[in-house]
């Protein structure tokens, strides 16, 4: 075996490492065309804030073809890469994550999906890159909005929410501040692995701050998800399926029922993982409050101060990743009136 030296290993001496943990097997597994399906969710959302979408009718060549082309961009030359960043929060980043000191075993493009919002840098990387990467990922942003609006109505339902599309208008909505994610974990290095018995974090633990995100990543295991009590638990890669996490938002509409899954990835030591996460976002201006017909139903106050989404982003960008985003807008004992 080849012992890496002192110096090469202080290279990754900023990005933290992590023991890999146990493989859970109790993810729960909705077929998206069952007829319980809708109380099957809000179960999953309740109890995990995550869970695995299958037979949701979205064909495999559109995630494979996104997934290629992701390769592709990732391949170029690091300087050209390089012109596509720093992020904004939007275009290429390598190792640091959002704008406070977080590092991670990642590189990624981070894209704007709403046309109203106008990105240089998300403009820029689909002019300098062949317009087949353009057209991969709209298409598949599209196929997944979709599914995403879906899935919403069924959550609705299940929580007997009137009217359907309660949770849906808000990423339907032309003003939706949704956004797409493409991160590269590039196999963590052998040396540090054997010497470690650890993993470097590709990205750090940390709740999604928007309603819901979608993610489909290629079959390398790294994802992992924190359970109620505190547990940390791999989740099994698989590649034709969807991972559907609860954001902050929604737990904020529906006062707590739902929790937002904290989450992190681990940089595997043999295979590069490529993820694609699709964040389904209310318009800057929505106010983000419990839907009132369900505290109605529920006798139930609201646990959370009234915010837009526009105040809870700006908090969340002066955050780090692991910080309880939420704490700042929940009512505490001192201030509830
Ligand atoms: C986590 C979820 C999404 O990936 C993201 C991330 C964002 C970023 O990478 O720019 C943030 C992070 C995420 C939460 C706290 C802030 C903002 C980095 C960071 C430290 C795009 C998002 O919306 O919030």
């Amino acid at each position: 075996m080849v012992v890496q030296s002192q110096p090469a290993l202080e290279h990754y001496s900023l990005i933290k490492t992590c023991r890999p943990s146990s493989v859970f097997t109790g993810i729960p597994v909705i077929d998206f065309k069952d007829p319980e399906a809708k109380s099957l969710i809000v179960k999953a959302c309740e109890e995990y804030g995550f869970f695995k979408l299958v037979n949701h009718g979205i064909p495999m060549e559109f995630m494979t073809r996104l997934e290629t082309e992701a390769l592709n961009f990732f391949n170029i030359p690091q300087s050209e890469k390089d012109k596509a960043g720093p992020p904004d929060p939007f275009g290429y980043g390598s190792k640091r994550i959002g704008p406070n000191g977080d590092v991670g075993w990642i590189e990624y493009l981070l894209l704007n999906t709403n046309p109203q919002v106008t990105s240089l840098k998300t403009q820029a990387i689909f002019q300098e890159n062949p317009e087949i990467f353009r057209s991969a990922v709209n298409n598949y942003i599209e196929a997944v909005k979709g599914m995403a609006f879906e899935v919403l109505e069924l959550m609705a339902e299940g929580l007997n929410i009137e009217p359907r599309n309660a949770l849906s208008k808000l990423i339907k909505d032309e003003k939706s501040d949704s956004c797409f994610r493409l991160n590269h974990y590039p196999a963590c290095p052998e040396q540090l692995q054997a010497l470690s018995g650890r993993n470097l974090i590709g990205f750090g633990e940390h709740t999604d701050p928007q309603i819901i995100s979608v993610l489909r990543s290629n079959n390398t295991s790294g994802l992992q998800i924190c359970l109620r009590d505190g547990t940390w638990v791999s989740v099994p890669p698989d590649q034709s399926s969807f991972f559907i996490n609860v954001g902050d938002a929604l737990q904020v509409l529906t006062n707590g029922r739902f929790r937002s899954v904290r989450h992190r990835v681990l940089a595997d030591s043999l295979k590069s993982r490529v993820s694609m996460i699709f964040f389904g976002g209310p318009p800057l201006s929505e106010k983000i409050a419990p839907l009132p017909s369900l505290l109605k139903a529920k006798g139930e106050e609201s646990l959370y101060k009234e915010f837009t989404w526009w105040e809870y982003k700006t908090s969340a960008y002066k955050s780090r990743l692991a910080d309880h985003r939420l704490g700042l807008f929940e009512k505490t004992a001192a201030n509830i009136n």
